[in-house]
Order: C-alpha cells, then sequence, then structure tokens
C-alpha cells in the first residue's frame, strides 16, 4: 500500500463504520460496563495539536481493547464551549461566541475523526447548548434549595429547615451556615420579614449569596477563581490582580471538606493529584482563642494550630480585611491605618503569603488581654495574615513562628519564651522557620500535654475551643461575563433573589451584540434587551467555565433526556467512570468541583455513588523543540548562533519547519515567513545560518507547535497513533520527533507483507499453524494483552513488532495466526487491521466486534526440558527429556544413556525414580557375585 493509499482506505473504513454504527452503544445488562473517559476539550481557536490526542488516543485503544474482552464500553466525547476566550474574542471582533465556538467544534471534530476514535457519536454533549445547561441551571437550582445537616452528614432540602426554624428556632440545628448566623427562636424566626428570612436562609444555603473578597481583574472585567490566578496574575492573558469585596454567587463546598478528603484514600488516583487535593482542602487542627479587648465589650477570635504556645504570644495582627479593624483602632491610628489598608488592597494573596522578607504592618492602637496571663498584647494590622483563613486573626508567637518572629524584629515587639517561668531569660531566637522547640526542657513538659493543660484552663473559662480549620474556601460561582450559564435566579420586586421554578428551566442565554460590562460597570447579560422573569428582573452574572464539566460524566450516561439530567437505571447501569484521562493541571479545579457535585447529587438522591472518577491517569505532555536565533540589539542584525559571541541580543522563536535536523536555517524559508524578516540583515558563518534549541511546551507563540493534520495526512492516522503511543510511557513527559515516525510506518508496512507481495498478491495460507508459528503468536497475546491492560503501550508495541519480526522470519502466512496479530495491533492501528481483516482474510464482521485472542499456554512450552540425572545422590549429567514421555519411556531412555551405563557398570540399578519435569534419580548397589 503506498501512502496515498492509506488515506483514502482509511476514509472508507470511517464511512463504513459510521454506517454501521459500529461505536454506538447501549446499556446492555448481559455484559459488564466500562466507562472509559477523556477530559473534554475546550475547543480553542488553534485546534489540536500533536499533545492534544496522547491521552484521547490512550483511552482510544483501552477502549477497544475492553471491549474486544467482553465489555460494554461507554467511550464519549464532548465539548467544554462556554469559556473566556471565545467571548475575548468576541468583544474584539464583534462576532457572537457562538459562531466562533461552533466554528472551532467543527475543526476539532474533523481533527478527531481522522484519528479514528471509537466515541459514540450519538452522545456528543456540548456545555454551550441549552439541552444541555438546562441540567446544569437544574443542579444549581438543588444546590440553591439545599443546606447541609451536620449530624446526618448530607445535604438536605431547604424546606426541611424551615420547617425547623418554624417550629424551634435554629438552636437544635447542627448545620453548615456562614460564622456570623445569628441564634434564633422559632418566634423570631416567624417575626422575621420576608427579606430577613431570605438574608437569613442564606446563611445556609449549598448556593448562596454573600458578600466576599474575590480576586477582581479589572482587564477581563471579571472575578477568577483562586485556581485561575497564578502569582497575582490571571492564567489566561496574564493581567493583574486585586482583592476586591463583591456580592457574590458562591457554592458551600466547605461542607463537603471532610468528606472530600476522605473520599480520596479510596481511589485509584496518582498519589501526587492525590496530594495536591489534600493540600488544597487542607485540614488543620487546632483551637480557636478569644482575647478580650482592652476597655471595650468585645473579643478577638484567633485560629492557632498551636495552642500550646499560648504563653509565647506577644502580640495580636488582624488581616486588614477583619471587620474589627475600624471599629478597635483608635482616633490616633486611623489615618495611618487608612493608609496601610489602601496600600496592601493590591496585593495579591499569594504576595502576601510569601511577602515574609518584607514584613509590613501597621499599630492599631488597640489591645487584647492574654487570656491567661492578663497581659496587655498590642494588636496589629497586617497583610501577612489572611481574611478568610481561620477566623482572619492570629495570635503571634516570636519565639516560635519565623514570620512572627520577623514581624516583632521588624516592628521591635517583644519576643517571649513560651514558658512563662522563663521570663526574663534570654529569649531563644533560633526556634524560627515555625518548628516548635518542645516546651520540654523548660517546663517538663511535651507540647501535647502543654496542650492538654492549656486548652483544659481555656475550655473552663470559656476562652478556647478545640477546632478544625480548613484552608478550603467557598467557590466563587458568579462571573461578570455573557458566554456561561445564565444563574437560573430572578429578583422579586424588593429585591429578594429566588431560583426559577424547574417547569421554567433552562433559562435561555440572550443574544446580545455588545460583549463588554456596561457603563455602569454591570456585566453584559444587563445589555439584553426584554429579558426578566414574569417582568422581574434575573441575575446577570453567569456561571464559571468549570460549572458544566462539573457533571457532565453523567449527561453521558442519558444525553438526549429531557426531562432529568439523567434517568436511574443508566445510572444503575453506567456508575462512575472507570477510567478518566486527562491533565494534572485540573487537580484542584475540575476534579475537586467534580467530586463535589457528585456527593451532593448522591446526597439529594439523583445517584447512588459518590466518587465520579474510580481511576484516574495523568497523561505526560508532549514538549515540542523550539529554534531560537538572535538579533543583535545594537545594530539589528540577525546572527548565526554560533557566532554571537558577546554581543547582546534578542532572541526570537521561528518557526521550527524552517530549521533541519543539523540546526540549520532555510533563511528564504524565513523571509517569506514574516515581514520583519524580509529585509533583515542576516550575519551567516561560513555561509550557514544557525540557530539554538530549547525543549519546551509546545505553544503558538513558541511556533514549536506540530499538528495531526500534516501527519495523518503523509502517513494515516495508524502510524501516527502508534508514533505518538510509542514516544513512551503514558504517564511521562515526552518530546516529540517527527524523524522517528518512520519507525511505526515501517512497521505497519511489515505486517503488511505477512498479508500480500509486492505486486499485491495474496499470501494468505489456509493450513495449520505448525508450532514454532504458535509459539511466536501465543507469547504475543501474552504479553500484549497484558501490556495493554496495564496500559503500558510502547512495550505492547515492541512486543507486536518482536512478532511480526519472527513471523516475517518463519515466513508465516497462516491465516490462523495473522488473524491472531490482527486482533492484537488492532486497538493500535484500527484502519489497517480492518482493511487486512476484510480484504486479505474475507471476514465479514467488524474486528471490534471479535473476541480479544486468549493465549494456550500449552504453545509457549517447550516440547523438551533439561533434566539432571543423579545417581546414588550425585549429579551425574543433563539430558534433553520430552515432556509427554511416560516414566516406563524415560527410564528406557535413560538407562540407555552411555554416560549413565558407565556410572552403573557392575551395579544393579535398585530404585528409579522420575519426577516429571523435573529430575531422574537413580540408586544402585553393587552386583553381588556369588
Ligand atoms: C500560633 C502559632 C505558633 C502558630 C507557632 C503557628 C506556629 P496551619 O497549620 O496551616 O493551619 N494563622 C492562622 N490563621 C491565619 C491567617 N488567617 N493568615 C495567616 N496565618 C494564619 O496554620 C495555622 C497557623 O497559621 C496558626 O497557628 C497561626 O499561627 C497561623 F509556633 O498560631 B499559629
Amino acid at each position: 500500500m503506498t501512502i496515498h493509499d492509506t488515506r483514502a482506505m482509511e476514509e472508507k473504513w470511517l464511512a463504513r463504520w459510521e454506517q454501521g454504527r459500529l461505536y454506538s452503544v447501549s446499556s446492555d445488562l448481559s455484559r459488564p460496563k466500562y466507562y472509559c473517559l477523556d477530559m473534554f476539550p475546550y475547543p480553542s481557536g488553534a485546534g489540536l495539536h500533536v499533545g492534544h490526542p496522547r491521552g484521547y488516543i490512550a483511552t482510544d485503544i483501552y477502549s477497544r481493547y475492553k471491549r474486544m474482552s467482553g465489555y460494554n464500553v461507554l467511550h464519549p466525547m464532548g465539548f467544554d464551549s462556554f469559556g473566556l476566550p471565545a467571548e475575548q474574542y468576541a468583544i474584539e471582533t464583534g462576532q457572537h461566541p457562538k459562531i466562533t465556538t461552533d466554528n472551532n467544534i467543527f475543526t476539532f471534530k474533523a481533527q478527531l475523526r481522522k484519528l479514528g476514535f471509537c466515541y459514540d457519536s450519538e452522545r456528543e454533549i456540548k456545555t454551550s447548548d441549552a439541552g444541555y445547561y438546562h441540567w446544569t441551571q437544574w443542579i444549581f437550582s438543588q444546590l440553591f434549595n439545599s443546606w447541609y445537616d451536620i449530624v446526618d452528614n448530607k445535604a438536605k432540602p431547604i424546606t426541611e429547615l424551615i420547617s425547623h426554624l418554624e417550629a424551634s428556632g435554629n438552636t437544635l440545628i447542627a448545620a453548615c451556615s456562614d460564622a456570623d448566623t445569628p441564634v434564633v427562636t422559632a418566634l423570631q424566626w416567624r417575626q422575621y420579614s420576608k427579606h430577613e428570612q431570605s438574608d437569613f436562609l442564606m446563611k445556609y444555603r449549598l448556593a448562596y449569596r454573600a458578600d466576599s473578597y474575590v480576586n477582581w481583574c479589572p482587564e477581563l472585567g471579571t472575578v477568577l477563581a483562586n485556581d485561575e490566578v497564578k502569582d497575582g496574575f490571571s492564567e489566561r492573558g496574564g493581567h493583574p490582580v486585586h482583592k476586591k469585596k463583591m456580592k457574590q454567587w458562591m457554592l458551600r463546598i466547605g461542607a463537603y471538606a471532610d468528606r472530600l478528603l476522605d473520599g480520596l484514600s479510596g481511589l485509584d488516583w496518582p498519589d501526587a493529584l492525590k496530594d495536591m487535593q489534600r493540600h488544597w482542602i487542607g485540614k488543620s487542627q487546632g483551637a480557636e482563642i478569644s482575647f478580650q479587648l482592652a476597655g471595650a465589650n468585645s473579643a478577638v477570635r484567633v485560629f492557632t494550630s498551636h495552642p500550646e504556645t499560648l504563653y509565647g504570644c506577644t502580640f495580636l495582627v488582624l488581616a486588614p480585611e477583619h471587620e474589627l479593624v475600624e471599629s478597635i483602632t483608635s482616633e490616633a491610628f486611623k489615618e495611618d491605618v487608612a493608609a496601610y489598608l489602601e496600600k496592601t488592597s493590591f496585593r495579591s494573596e499569594r504576595d502576601r503569603l510569601t511577602g515574609v522578607d518584607q514584613s509590613t504592618g501597621q499599630f492599631t492602637g488597640a489591645y487584647g488581654i492574654h487570656p491567661l496571663t492578663g497581659e496587655y498584647l498590642p494588636i496589629w494590622v497586617a497583610d501577612y495574615v489572611l481574611a478568610d483563613y481561620g477566623t482572619g486573626a492570629i495570635m503571634c508567637v516570636p519565639c516560635s513562628d519565623s514570620r512572627d518572629f520577623l514581624f516583632a524584629k521588624t516592628f521591635d515587639l517583644p519576643i517571649k519564651y513560651i514558658y512563662e517561668g522563663a521570663q526574663g531569660s534570654e529569649a531563644p531566637y533560633e526556634c524560627v522557620s515555625g518548628n516548635l522547640i518542645d516546651s520540654n526542657e523548660a517546663t517538663g513538659l511535651s507540647s501535647n500535654a502543654a496542650k492538654d493543660v492549656i486548652m483544659a484552663k481555656l475550655v473552663e473559662t470559656g476562652r478556647g475551643v478545640q477546632t478544625v480549620s480548613f484552608r478550603i474556601r467557598d467557590a466563587i460561582f458568579g462571573r461578570q461575563r455573557y458566554w456561561g450559564e445564565p444563574i437560573p435566579v430572578f429578583y422579586d420586586h424588593e429585591g429578594i433573589p429566588d431560583v426559577v421554578p424547574d417547569h421554567d428551566l433552562p433559562v435561555m442565554l440572550p443574544d446580545i451584540e455588545a460583549f463588554l460590562p456596561t457603563n455602569e460597570g454591570e456585566p453584559p447579560l444587563d445589555r439584553a434587551k426584554n429579558w426578566n422573569y414574569h417582568g422581574q428582573k434575573y441575575e446577570t452574572t453567569t456561571m464559571p467555565g468549570w460549572a458544566g464539566s462539573s457533571w457532565y460524566f453523567l449527561r453521558y450516561m442519558d444525553p438526549r433526556n429531557d426531562s432529568r439530567p439523567v434517568s436511574p437505571e443508566n445510572i444503575r447501569y453506567w456508575q462512575s467512570v472507570d477510567l478518566y484521562v486527562g491533565g494534572a493541571e485540573h487537580a484542584t479545579g475540575h476534579l475537586l468541583y467534580s467530586r463535589f457535585w457528585t456527593h451532593f447529587l448522591k446526597d439529594r438522591g439523583l445517584i447512588d455513588f459518590e466518587e465520579p472518577f474510580k481511576k484516574v491517569l495523568c497523561q505526560g505532555m508532549i514538549l515540542g523543540v523550539s529554534a531560537i536565533i538572535y538579533r543583535d540589539k545594537v545594530t539589528h542584525q540577525l546572527v548565526s548562533a554560533d557566532i554571537k559571541g558577546e554581543r547582546d541580543v534578542q532572541p526570537l522563536y521561528i518557526d521550527i519547519r524552517f530549521v533541519n535536523d543539523s540546526n540549520l536555517v532555510n533563511v528564504d524559508a524565513l523571509r517569506s515567513w514574516r515581514r520583519s524578516y524580509e529585509d533583515a540583515d542576516f550575519i551567516f558563518n561560513e555561509g550557514v545560518f544557525l540557530c539554538d534549541r530549547l525543549t519546551e511546551k509546545m505553544s503558538k507563540s513558541k511556533h514549536n507547535v506540530e499538528i495531526p493534520d500534516d501527519l495523518v495526512e503523509r502517513y494515516g492516522a495508524d502510524t501516527f497513533r502508534l508514533h505518538e503511543m510509542f514516544l513512551g510511557p503514558i504517564e511521562q513527559t515526552a518530546t516529540w520527533s517527527t524523524q522517528s515516525i518512520d519507525g511505526p510506518y515501517k512497521f505497519l508496512q511489515k505486517v503488511g507483507r505477512l498479508f500480500q507481495d509486492e505486486n499485491g498478491n495474496s499470501l494468505v495460507e489456509d493450513g495449520p499453524a505448525n508450532g514454532d508459528e504458535l509459539k511466536a503468536v501465543h507469547t504475543a497475546i501474552a504479553k500484549v494483552g497484558r501490556l495493554t491492560g496495564e496500559m503500558s503501550y510502547n512495550t505492547a508495541i515492541a512486543a507486536l513488532m518482536i512478532c511480526v519480526n519472527k513471523l516475517t522470519s518463519l515466513k508465516c502466512h497462516k491465516k490462523e495466526v495473522l488473524e491472531i496479530v490482527l486482533k492484537l495491533l488492532h486497538p493500535y492501528a484500527p484502519f489497517i487491521t480492518e482493511e487486512l481483516w476484510s480484504g486479505m482474510l474475507h471476514n465479514s464482521d467488524f474486528l471490534l466486534n471479535t473476541d480479544y485472542p486468549i493465549v494456550d499456554e500449552r504453545f509457549l512450552i517447550e516440547p523438551e526440558f533439561e533434566c539432571p540425572v543423579s545417581i546414588d545422590g550425585k549429579l551425574r549429567l543433563k539430558m534433553m527429556i520430552r515432556r509427554d514421555l511416560t516414566e516406563g519411556e524415560v527410564r528406557v531412555l535413560v538407562l540407555a544413556e552411555p554416560t549413565v551405563q558407565r556410572w552403573l557398570e557392575n551395579k544393579e540399578v535398585k530404585k528409579f525414580i522420575f519426577v516429571p519435569e523435573k529430575i531422574v534419580n537413580i540408586v544402585s548397589v553393587y552386583e553381588t557375585v556369588d
């Protein structure tokens, strides 16, 4: 087959598979299910590069393997089609995001189709389809109408909470609620106005509206999630982000912190991924301690993970956003504090946390009273304390915490040893970096015992309680953007929010013409005309990018259901995802949010399991090779890399296609590539112009992107698939190389030559295979089957290559053997195997519908074995003995052996012991000569 034929052949099979609906699956109770899922892509304008399909090919191979092994495999694909880039593009060009998104999806699908993936296309979903976001909105509405009962440890309908409140107020309710939830009696509750009741319930709802500090990105005109902000800049676009207080829709993920933590232990996920989630959830055992304010009737509550250090506490610090800052600041310090607050509002959380080397802060003029010693402790405000961790206030123990130590040194605050009796002695300054010096030395108490003593004192006087603090924050759910799911909420004439009733969902995203926020700074949806719920205003923020992806795996089970997100029958059959493949960058975003939603949907009875993804595998990145040339900053000349010497140069990325294996740049191609190179002055060294190379992440801006389309066009999809898998173990980073694609290409040619000669004549023979042929192919079944099952694809391909080489040298063309080879190879190279299966072996069914070969161990066994023969306890020789001989036959053979005869001369065989497959033992006695 020529390369040209390959593409035509692949197109033929794509059409046949589609016509035959080969990939269409339904729940089939007679077969076990297997759910194999890829993280669905955001259809960006750039299309797929060779890094993207790595995971898709891996799951495709696995899905085919599982299906041939008797499983009913669900292997769907869809598009995460709401999101920022389409909207940014719309803002710049006026093009409606729906149009760009549809165009991009069209390109993606064409690219994916060529690679021959076995997706059930009838199950394709897009998160931006109203038929899909209808149910995303429905889930939001369920969250709004739920609260979290700590006693039963699950979410429950809000109507139950309301009945409790009506009957007995909230004193007997243990629920996850806002920290400032007041205690109410039934009477108080009933006397609340509608507004007050609504505000009160917001403190319990799992989807709620609250004031919170958000990451505000003025450039993008939106709020961003913590995981969308890196080092104080937006992940997309790199724009500055700062803290701003806003009313936002939030999700109470904190209610699930413990369950999300506990659930991790039962999951087959990479340890690194689990650790990232553990860290993100950040459970910390400690205490909340109250410091009475001097001269006021209130207290500062601090969270500490080290209550045993209380005696070393010499001052208190509040986060700049702490609600007490304003009220406690004394007249004399008002101006200084206001100036400090203004200054820190521009610092990102990360800068604040890591800025240990530059302690900043301001004294408030107020004092707190040490709960055990009664000393007056100055209260400062400083931004190394975060507003939304613990209580937003800390007790400072400079002798044992490095940040407190630095702060105390900077502002000349007292440093005291933990043990009160050690007062006056030199403070042990070396005990920094948060490593506690065990108070043992001074007090004779271990820190644990000290903790118990101190906690007992605090609890007794009502000044402290043991608590657990979590690092995870409730998730902000509203975005000031257009291209997302409308939050299904309206505000009545008093401004009280409620969710749109189920029968009026979906709330359709209205068309608008301009996509920027309004002049008043309202979200773009404020521009929508005649968009209201029976004359009442809709919420105009939309859901974040992670909303639609938090439950899409459920929708694939029942994608066209228009009366519920997914039917109970489908849930019962398909259950959770057995294998989920995608990028590790989603550890604390998507993978955590989906777990949260799945736990919630279980609580509310939609599904009967709480973990969405049993096994997760993260494919390693494929790195590209970039080419860099140098421009002299002074003369603007472009200088060959080998002679740039000491010149002050600016490195420039050029397209890797203009460079050959020896780093030689095709300068003519470069000149016609970009205007800036057209008339540039190139300085060659002895007639050549060289570049440098760098191995790094593929990205358009680095011009090191390789796209699958060109390679598929040239070599065919099978070769491309094999090549990607042969780059190395799937979870490891690999460097892209186009040159080495030749290996897989030649391998497939070799496979073809087992079936036909150069002239296209069939070589296939019908006769039975001989022992060597069977051994070669059954060895391959054993290896390839096991390695494919372990997703060790590169080694499985190597085993297939060994088998094909062996069969080639044996000149084996037996149909019986070749059928097995095709089945083993099919998951990796679906097209050529189908072509040979049908065209050369004349089978009528599709390969995917056949059974995966089963190894017959007998063929792996050598016909003979090496048998040690010992005579009178001494090993005398080793003989090759056929395994199928009886003991009698072995005896005749062994005794006839000349060496044995020599040892037995003049002796009589008394005993002949044969342990099959192992050993022969002969015991003899001297012949007695009378
Ligand atoms: C006294 C102390 C002494 C502390 C000591 C630490 C070491 P983990 O363990 O990660 O939960 N802290 C509490 N709230 C904070 C906030 N909002 N912003 C910044 N820091 C905060 O960290 C808990 C410790 O971090 C707490 O225990 C508190 O300092 C600080 F030798 O209190 B510790």
